[in-house]
């Protein structure tokens, strides 16, 4: 989601404010984070630890490489643990339409995969960073400590993408480095979207990044802005490449590409035009999410789902066991 709420803000504000009592009032039980900032969000959202999603990230192997082409037909991808349904963001109630994501890696790149059921696939940006987000679109944010990235794609394989740094660690990790003063060009200062009450503060946002060597590509199973028929949906493929994520990196100084074990927080959503005064089913809220957020907003690293990065293969048992078959089928996880 993006800046189609400024023409609300007001209302959302109203809203902010008017919610904020009933946070105070109702205690929330939720597990004891680590981290206090955390601890507090989760309360404010009314979410506990436990309910956030975790997902172990396997390696790609290098004998089957991943082509970026929108088809999730790669071994990998077939052996690839899938997430659970996606869930109505405010709510985490099920939604009308399946929606499912995986993630898998190598010393190079991040993958992440997207499967969208979706009866009548519409799509008509085409301009780089134009507001997908109207549209029906897939979203991928990833959190890297001080800040974190927001990918957007519509089933035209346009991207909408940005920066958000958090104010407590601009000064001391980016406001040196070329591209990053206050003053450029597609700068804002950003505060959240229905949740603009994160105990962390403000954000900068930087709209006019762009993830260096990003790849990304779009498969559609149907037909496009055709609503003469019934699609079955579409597929996203992305490889993000690990060198390209320094200044994800740069606040805590994680290690890139991840090793054996780290996790990381990282949010996949979807957004579209289904409305509840058409379709009881979708809850009323137009965003769908494997982790939910309690909260109409997407900006909120401590709901993000903690993905663990395993140093074992996505490969299916048999491959392992049948070294003499040069075309074995691969089993499902
Ligand atoms: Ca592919
Ligand atoms: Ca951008
Ligand atoms: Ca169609």
């Amino acid at each position: 989601m993006g800046n189609r709420f400024y023409q609300i803000q007001a209302l959302i504000l109203f809203t902010a404010f008017s919610l904020v009592p009933s946070f105070q009032a109702e205690e929330t039980k939720v597990d004891a984070p680590s981290n206090p900032i955390e601890s507090e969000v989760l309360k404010m959202v009314k979410i506990r630890e436990a309910d956030i999603p975790r997902f172990t990230a396997k390696r790609n192997r290098a004998a089957d490489p991943i082509t970026i082409d929108g088809k999730l037909d790669e071994p990998g991808w077939k052996a690839a643990q899938r997430s659970s349904r996606f869930v109505d963001m405010i709510t985490g109630k099920p939604v009308k339409f399946d929606t499912h994501a995986a993630v898998l890696w190598d010393d190079d790149f991040l993958y992440v995969a997207y499967w969208i059921e979706e009866p009548d696939v519409r799509a008509t940006l085409t301009q780089r960073d134009a507001p997908v987000y109207t549209e029906n679109d897939v979203e991928l944010f990833i959190d890297g400590g001080g800040g974190y990235y927001e990918f957007e794609i519509n089933a035209l394989g346009t991207l909408y993408e940005a920066l958000f740094i958090w104010e407590d660690a601009y000064e001391k990790n980016y406001a040196a480095m070329e591209g990053f003063g206050r003053d450029q060009p597609g700068v804002i200062p950003f505060h959240g979207v229905g949740f603009n009450k994160h105990p962390r503060g403000k954000r900068i946002g930087f709209m006019r990044w762009d993830f260096p060597e990003l790849r990304s590509a779009v498969s559609i199973d149907g037909t496009l802005n055709d609503s003469s028929d019934v699609d079955k949906g579409w597929t996203v493929e992305l490889a993000l490449p690990w060198k390209s994520m320094t200044i994800l990196a740069k606040a805590d100084g994680r290690p890139l590409p991840p090793q054996d074990g780290d996790t990381w927080r990282m949010d996949f959503s979807r957004f579209n035009q289904y409305r509840s005064s058409d379709d009881p089913e979708s809850n009323g809220s137009k965003g769908w999410a494997w982790s939910y957020h309690g909260a109409w907003d997407s900006h909120i690293p401590e709901c993000f789902v903690r993905v663990t990065f395993s140093s074992a293969d996505a490969i299916g048992e048999e491959v392992e066991e049948d070294k003499e078959s040069p075309s074995i089928s691969v089993t499902r996880a």
